[in-house]
């Protein structure tokens, strides 16, 4: 089994989707291992997305994930990270496919709705940046 991480962007919370985008992750087949809200400043979005530090979208990008709530969620699945990303669909929702939860909710290319991680390795060092480890250690 391999594990992701998705991220419930501020947007999805302002709009009231966290259950719908959450049933389409259900349905997927996505289970669900650890889930929490929570608020990140302009730092810890930062230290988050410090592989972006150099990108021109980084300072929208550090607003945008400390401008609200945040729903960082712990799935596994065979193959999550890869059939996670299919689920989501492209950055930009224009370009996303159909029944893509981007191209279903978001926005733009800033403000889409939802991260996954993009390797199983990136996914483990994600996790370990939002979960202490007993969330993972005694699942329910
Ligand atoms: P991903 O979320 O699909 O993996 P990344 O390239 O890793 O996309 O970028 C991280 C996040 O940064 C995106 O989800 C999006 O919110 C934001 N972002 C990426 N590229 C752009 C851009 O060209 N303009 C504005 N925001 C961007
Ligand atoms: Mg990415």
């Amino acid at each position: 089994m391999e594990k992701t991480l998705a991220i419930l962007k501020p947007d999805c919370v302002r709009k009231n989707l966290i259950g719908d985008v959450i049933k389409m992750i259900s349905d997927a087949g996505f289970v669900i291992r650890g889930m929490r809200m929570v608020r990140l400043t302009p730092d810890t979005a930062g230290g988050f997305y410090e592989v972006h530090r150099d990108r021109p979208f980084f300072n929208d990008l550090v607003m945008f994930m400390s401008s609200g709530t945040c729903v960082p969620i712990v799935l596994e699945k065979e193959n999550a990270v890869a059939d996670f990303r299919t689920l989501i669909g492209a950055t930009d929702p224009r370009e996303a496919a159909e029944n893509t939860v981007r191209k279903r909710y978001a926005d733009s290319k800033g403000e889409n709705i939802i991260h996954g991680s993009d390797s199983a390795e990136n996914a483990l060092t994600e996790i370990a940046y939002f979960f202490a480890g007993r969330d993972l250690i005694n699942p329910v």
